[in-house]
């Protein structure tokens, strides 16, 4: 299975005329699953690199940048998150940040390719780092759109770690889905999800934050830097029935009281993340 050939890269088509190449050391897996192609690879300059499909999920050099930025800003959002329910994110990175808030009792995680979860454990168990072990952990492999609609009034925050919306991730993608969200959630809770680059992926990014303002009242856009995704300007949405507006003080008093230290995430940047760029803000209007 793993080979080395002189000048191998992974090559992601960001578009179909800008593409990402990131040159290669060893490739750890490379096959279908039942439901995508998995790669994981060694590279030179990111680390370790797992790849869907084709596209970028994670390399070990900014999977910190995503995984703080789609994680801390909706559970410090809330006062006090308790169950937490996260959809995708198989390799484990969202859900060891989910559990360094110490007020979580219990993190449901849906995975619908289970070979993606084992693979990750087995191969790329930096990102995770024990967390799957953790006693509050449930690890559900069901399809995310499934297991939200038997759930109610049961989440404090839900965060959605999918991939693009095409294909598998589709349907996490969809006002039902938001709706079923709305009443897997408990009263002022949370939904955050990953939305795409509003530089390549305007409708993605439009279509989320339209879709998201039918289900909850207050929906709002914020942006983060990941390089190896494409453009590296990343969208998040985060959305609730209660306020999501909080005084920067209030942020920084929980992200004390919780012990919280980041690679990217501060009270700051999660404030000023949410100060779109005009050409941004131009797509929601
Ligand atoms: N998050 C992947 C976001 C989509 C990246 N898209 C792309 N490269 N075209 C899921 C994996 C991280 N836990």
């Amino acid at each position: 299975m793993t080979h080395t050939l002189k000048e191998d890269f992974f090559t992601e088509k960001q578009t179909e005329n800008v593409h990402l190449s990131i040159r290669v050391k060893r490739w750890l897996i490379r096959r279908m699953t039942k439901y995508q192609l998995l790669e994981i690879a060694e590279t030179y300059d990111m680390g370790k690199l797992l790849a869907l499909d084709g596209k970028v999920m994670l390399t070990e050099a900014d999977e910190r940048f995503y995984h703080e930025m789609l994680v801390h800003p909706p559970m410090l959002t809330h006062s006090c998150p308790k169950d937490v329910l996260i959809i995708g994110g198989g390799d484990g990175g969202a859900l060891r940040e989910v559990l360094l808030h110490p007020s979580v009792e219990r993190a449901v995680l849906v995975e619908l390719d289970e070979d993606v979860l084992n693979e990750c454990k087995k191969l790329l168990p930096e990102v995770s780092q024990g967390a799957f072990d953790d006693e509050r952990v449930k690890v559900v492999i069901e399809r995310g759109e499934r297991f939200v609609e038997h759930c109610r009034n049961e989440f404090d925050v839900i965060i959605v770690d999918s991939t693009d919306p095409i294909g598998n991730a589709k349907p996490l993608f969809s006002e039902p889905f938001y709706k079923a969200c709305k009443l897997a959630l408990k009263e002022g809770g949370i939904l955050c999800t990953q939305c795409g680059t509003p530089f390549y992926f305007k409708d993605e990014v439009r279509e989320t934050v339209k879709k998201m303002r039918r289900v909850f009242l207050n929906v709002r856009l914020y942006i983060g830097f990941v390089p190896t995704y494409p453009s590296g300007l990343w969208a998040y949405c985060i959305s609730s029935d209660d306020k999501i507006e909080l005084s920067e003080q209030v942020v920084e008093e929980r992200y004390t009281a919780r012990g919280l230290k980041c690679t990217y995430y501060t009270p700051k940047v999660h404030f000023g993340a949410l100060f779109l760029p005009a050409f941004v803000e131009a797509l929601m209007e």
